[in-house]
């Protein structure tokens, strides 16, 4: 399997850090491709839990090297803080490559994600307030600034005052905010040069190289298919492309060398930030799920929105990303339900959609249709095989199997690394 895409088939925090890591033992690189310190990933080793944001999980794995790819949006305090956390920690992570054209999230990008979202009012995206639509947008726009602006002071200042004339006049005659100062910027900048230059490389060269050889690379989405930029629930969406062409976009391969390409998935749904979610549960039964599936965000602490399975966004994930396989994970969330609904399709206004609707009018007008299906009781966090489970829950997974379209390879019991059950 040497060039392996993980990504998120629903909203995200579907247990894609674990997933990764998963894979560890038998990765030599793990790139992470899109996004920045929006993502949370949660891996339990043992006894000891980490929470990664912009690193990718393949930092816990001995022997791996872990990527920062040119599709990355880079805040560096935050870099030097995971990377000191970590080694404090114990955890070697002198490997790490990052890509000399990832972008860099400077600190007025902060300052506007935040106070856009609050002039939005009603119509908030909910982000993490990390500065990531900023940065991609400036990146568009031809005004951001790459890692390695960092190593020309001359040029540094110079993009860093081309990027000001703009955003100095939307920070004070829009937002009513001081003016960032282009000399405070461009020397916090600066300051990072000389402990980031040794990271820095071609990383786009090392993993085709590395592909070349047979090296086996793993490709680490943040957020998900369903906050993708271009297929997600636009505009309630992240800025970056969390769907797998972004894996050869923000890495530098070509598409022709992906050999797999997996789905992360939950077995119910959550959500969160604004945004249509059809199956989504505002009850009790909601709650129950967000207290037996832990759903709080790993980077903000957030309460994520929590609803049932829903196989159309399934088939969706499956259709815009050529999914191989699906993981499915929090199998043992479930337990302890007389029947567990699943969403085999939806009705818009009066008509039945099988298929993600294209419209997002219609996407936000439709209703489940639900399959109820029958449920279990036993706990199956100590299962390690599909026969072990209960038929009830064997039956579960079949059936979303039958109805995603694509087949289940692992099945996730638990949040600890062994706690799963792998069938291909
Ligand atoms: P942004 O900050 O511009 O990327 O926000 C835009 C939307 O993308 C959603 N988003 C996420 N959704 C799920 N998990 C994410 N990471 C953290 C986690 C979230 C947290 O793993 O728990 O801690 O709150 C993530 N990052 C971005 C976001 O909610 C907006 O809807
Ligand atoms: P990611 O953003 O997709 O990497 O996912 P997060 O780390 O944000 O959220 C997934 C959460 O589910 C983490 O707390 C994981 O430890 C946990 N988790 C992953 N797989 C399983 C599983 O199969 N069962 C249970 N109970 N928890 C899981
Ligand atoms: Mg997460």
């Amino acid at each position: 399997m040497p060039a392996v895409v993980v990504l998120g088939a629903q909203w995200g925090d579907e247990g894609k850090g674990k997933a990764t890591d998963q894979l560890g033992s038998r990765v030599d690189y793990v790139v992470k491709f899109n996004g920045g310190n929006n993502a949370g990933h949660t891996v339990v080793v043992g006894d000891e839990k980490y929470a990664l944001h912009l690193l990718p999980s393949g930092i816990l794995s001995e022997g791996c090297t872990p990527v920062i790819g040119n599709g990355v949006v880079v805040d560096l305090e935050v870099l030097f803080e995971e990377l000191d956390g970590l080694t404090e920690r114990g955890v070697d992570v002198s490997k790490l490559l990052i890509s000399s054209s990832a972008h860099v999230i400077p600190s007025y990008n902060r300052t506007l994600d935040k106070v856009t979202e609050r002039f939005l009012g009603k119509r908030q995206i909910g982000t993490t307030g990390r500065g990531i639509g900023p940065t991609y947008a400036d990146k568009m726009s031809r005004v951001g600034i790459r890692i390695s602006d960092l190593f020309d002071e001359g040029i540094l200042r110079e993009k860093v005052e081309g990027a000001l004339e703009q955003k100095n006049q939307i920070l004070v005659k829009i937002y009513n905010r001081r003016a960032a100062d282009i000399d405070a910027v461009t020397d916090e900048l600066l300051s990072y040069a000389d402990r980031v230059r040794p990271m820095v490389a071609d990383t786009s060269l090392v993993l085709n190289q590395a592909l070349d050889a047979g090296k086996t690379v793993v490709y680490e989405a943040g957020q998900a298919t369903m906050l993708d930029v271009d297929h997600g629930t636009y505009p309630f969406v992240t800025s970056s492309s969390a769907t797998a062409g972004g894996a050869a976009t923000g890495s530098g391969i070509g598409p022709t060398r992906i050999d797999r390409v997996v789905g992360v998935i939950k077995a119910y749904t959550t959500r969160v930030g604004e945004g249509p979610f059809p199956t989504e549960l505002n009850d009790d039964d909601g709650e129950s799920l967000r207290k037996a599936g832990g759903e709080f965000g790993v980077t903000t602490g957030r309460p994520r929105r929590c609803g049932w399975y829903d196989a159309v966004v399934a088939r969706y994930a499956g259709r815009v990303n050529g999914l191989t396989d699906l993981v499915l994970t929090k199998l043992d969330v479930l337990t302890g339900w007389e029947k567990v609904p699943v969403c085999v399709a939806y009705d818009v206004d009066g008509v039945r959609h099988d298929e993600m609707p294209v419209d997002q009018t219609a996407f936000h007008h439709a209703t489940p249709i639900y399959e109820h299906l029958d449920g279990w009781w036993e706990d199956i966090s100590g299962c390690r095989t599909f026969e072990d489970l209960p038929v009830n829950a064997q039956r579960y997974v079949l059936a979303l199997e039958e109805m995603s379209g694509t087949r289940i390879s692992s099945i996730g019991v638990g949040p600890d690394r062994a706690a799963t059950i792998v069938r291909h």
